[in-house]
């Protein structure tokens, strides 16, 4: 199976450095590259190809400008490749190193060439912060980086998705549609931006629960495809949600777009509990903070949530209403959205 997975994304790579060109030495000795991390507004849940990341459906998101992963690659000399995240040395058995490792696999030049990775994120890890999705694009902008490939953003997004499907959607700011393609070899399969500015748009996060989750998105989805009753709706809802979300970006609807964020959101999650065995992110306080902000909302106070594959929030809400929105949540982390 892990041959064959190599095959798959290794036809992608030829395409995209157009038969020449790999394996090739380095530039640089170090590099570094920095990727933002985003939140889907309409979510991406189930892939069409697993050996890929071809997702099912498109899906669109908004990039958090400045919170991210920043990516240090330098030559290691050892015969391993060393990873180092927020300061602390990852194991080489672990989930994380090998999905790394093999990502890394994609574009080394000689099997004897090994590098240490050292990744500083700003953002809690696998707390359904979309780590991985800034995780993998910075780790490639730094491969860029070191490489001096001379790549368009379309081609690095193609080759983020490979490592993590989100990550295609992380190479730009601002909010992004994933088109989900048609194509077997996924060629149309990449992040674009769409660029509507929205200045005094707000997230807020929520943190419920910042520890490691008990199921992995990526495990979590292939459950819900595999034995979810309510995933044949799921592209319907979707096609229905991305149409609203671009029409209120067109006439700047904070209500509609983010009313349609929530609802895409409690709809995945509902794929996911009709899956067996359930797939339940939800803890108690994760319901609680739904109706504290159900009930704000029905006082007239515009605030909307959106949640991944993890027990936070993040609400959406207008920069004039931060200074209540913040007197209802302590605790709350705000990021502005568009930075003047
Ligand atoms: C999203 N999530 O659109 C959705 C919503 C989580 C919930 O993309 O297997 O880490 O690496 O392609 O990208 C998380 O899934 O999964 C995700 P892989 P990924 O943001």
């Amino acid at each position: 199976v892990q041959v064959g997975l190599f095959v798959k994304k290794y036809e992608v790579i030829k395409t995209i450095f157009q038969n020449d060109a790999l394996p090739m030495m380095p530039k640089h000795k170090e590099a570094e590259g920095f990727a933002p991390t985003n939140i889907a507004l309409c979510k991406y849940w189930g892939k069409r190809d697993r050996d890929i990341n071809l997702p099912v459906t498109s899906s669109l998101s908004v990039t958090l400008p400045n919170k991210g992963s920043t990516t240090r690659l330098s030559m290691a000399e050892d015969g391993m490749d060393h990873i180092v995240l927020n300061g602390e040395k990852i194991l080489d058995d672990s989930q994380f190193y090998l999905r790394t490792v093999d990502y890394l696999n994609l574009f080394r030049p000689r099997s004897n060439w090994h590098l240490n990775i050292d990744i500083t994120m700003n953002i809690p890890v696998a707390a359904g912060l979309a780590s991985s999705a800034c995780g993998f694009a910075s780790l490639l902008f730094a491969l860029k980086n070191l490489f001096q490939w001379k790549l368009n953003k379309r081609e690095l997004s193609i080759l983020a998705r490979l490592g993590s499907g989100s990550a295609c959607r992380s190479i730009w700011n601002g909010f992004v549609e994933w088109h989900a393609g048609i194509r077997a070899d996924g060629m149309d399969s990449f992040g674009e931006p769409l660029y509507y500015e929205w200045p005094g748009l707000v997230l807020g996060i929520l943190t419920v629960n910042a520890n490691i989750k008990p199921i992995s998105s990526r495990e979590a989805m292939q459950r819900t495809v595999d034995s979810s009753v309510l995933y044949t709706a799921w592209p319907k809802k979707v096609a229905q949600d991305l149409s609203i979300i671009k029409q209120s970006l067109r006439v700047r609807s904070f209500s509609l777009l983010c009313g349609t964020a929530e609802s895409n959101a409690l709809a995945m999650h509902a794929t996911m509990l009709s899956s067996w065995p359930t797939i339940c992110y939800y803890l108690p306080e994760t319901i609680a903070l739904m109706h504290q902000i159900w009930d704000l909302r029905r006082h007239g106070l515009q605030i909307f949530f959106t949640q991944d594959a993890g027990p936070n929030l993040k609400i959406f809400f207008l920069e004039k209403d931060e200074k209540f929105v913040r007197a209802h949540f302590p605790t709350i982390e705000v990021i502005p959205l568009f930075v003047k």
